[in-house]
């Protein structure tokens, strides 16, 4: 090193140091890694296994802590990559949820929007601005942001379900609210069923208007997202990346349930491999039925009934499965869409299409 390149050297250091106790910074320093040619996520790929691991915790978790106790007696699935964040990715929370017979969790609202994927146990109800919906495996259930909640199990079984929220985007843009519920449990308003009834067969209340961008659907029952992936799967010409794949929707709209979050469910065809897809949404993905591998990268994940992965943003994705398998898996491309972000890239024949 030059004496010249010395001084030009120190003479930027001391400036960056000057300028910063101005809260000022240089922009040059930072340019690629703030606008990185494709994205470069901290998000890595992580695999729960239920039941060898994840769900003897929460058990355990059932144990030390009651329902009512904890408010929502929940296990965090956060990402390693993102340590401390309470996140699976960089825009949605997962955890999975137990409620214990005879337990209630009680009644709140916020700003954030929830799913429910239920795990396992029949019975229990979470209960959305009066409205009991009874949940079942495989079930997709919708909390909207604002909507009072409860959750309750008169059944004779636990219930675990996962719960997917929009938590990182409402902190990132600070518009998150909460309220308690004046009572533990909210006052029935509607029959059980109501709302599958009237905006779930294909018909809708000839004068109702969408209040807001929600679907109207608060519970997507397994017994009908299976009939439509048996249907397409003996109609055969599952898609090379995906299988048979469909979303659910917001039959108001045709857009996605909510306006953060998309989700899906598939099945893949026994023996099958997928073509090599990639997307701009970190995916987390929950095993339903089947047993199989996912590569993610270079990375692999071995999965099997009701263990959760993750799939972090642009990186390739190869499902394989030996068994007939079928994943639900829910992500942030609503929000993506919304904004014209959302991007995919099939690898078709080693060829991106
Ligand atoms: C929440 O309200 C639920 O209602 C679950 O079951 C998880 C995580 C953070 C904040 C609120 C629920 C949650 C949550």
């Amino acid at each position: 090193m030059t004496i010249s390149e010395v001084s030009t050297e120190d003479r930027r250091n001391s400036f960056y140091e000057l300028i910063r106790k101005d809260n000022l910074a240089s922009l040059w320093q930072r340019l690629h890694s703030l606008v990185p040619k494709s994205p470069l996520t901290p998000v890595v790929p992580v695999h729960w296994d239920y039941d060898g691991v994840v769900r003897p915790h929460i058990f355990t978790a059932g144990e030390i802590v009651t329902a009512e106790e904890a408010e929502r007696r929940v296990l965090i699935l956060e990402n390693p990559g993102l340590p401390g964040s309470a996140s699976i990715t960089q825009s949605l929370y997962a955890g999975l949820q137990l409620v214990l017979p005879g337990e209630v969790a009680r009644a709140h609202r916020h700003s954030q929007s929830a799913l429910r994927f239920v795990i396992e146990g029949r019975g229990a109800y979470t209960a959305v601005d009066g409205e009991r919906v009874a949940m079942s495996p495989g079930d997709f259930v919708l909390t909207p942001s604002w909507r009072w909640h409860d959750h309750g199990n008169e059944s004779d079984e636990p219930m675990v379900w996962l719960d997917g929220l929009d938590i990182p985007i409402i902190s990132f843009f600070d518009a998150g609210f909460a309220e308690p519920g004046k009572a533990i449990t909210q006052a029935e308003l509607r029959p059980p069923g109501d709302s599958e009834a009237r905006y779930s067969n294909n018909l809708l209340p000839v004068d109702w208007k969408p209040g807001d961008r929600n679907s109207p659907i608060l519970r997507y029952p397994y017994e009908r997202s299976n009939e439509t992936l048996s249907a397409m799967a003996r109609g055969g010409d599952p898609d090379a990346c995906h299988g048979y794949k469909v979303r659910f929707i917001n039959p108001a709209t045709g857009s996605t349930p909510m306006p953060t979050i998309a989700a899906f469910i598939q099945r893949l065809p026994e023996s099958f491999e997928t073509a090599a897809y990639r997307s701009t949404d970190s995916t987390i993905f929950a095993v339903v039925e089947g047993h199989g591998q996912t590569k993610v990268g270079s990375h692999c994940i071995e999965w099997k009934p009701r263990d959760v992965f993750v799939v972090p943003s642009w990186h390739p994705v190869v499902h394989r499965c030996e068994t007939e398998a079928t994943l639900f898996s829910f992500s942030d491309r609503a929000a993506q869409e919304t904004l014209g972000l959302w991007r995919e890239a099939r690898h078709l024949n080693g060829e991106v299409a």
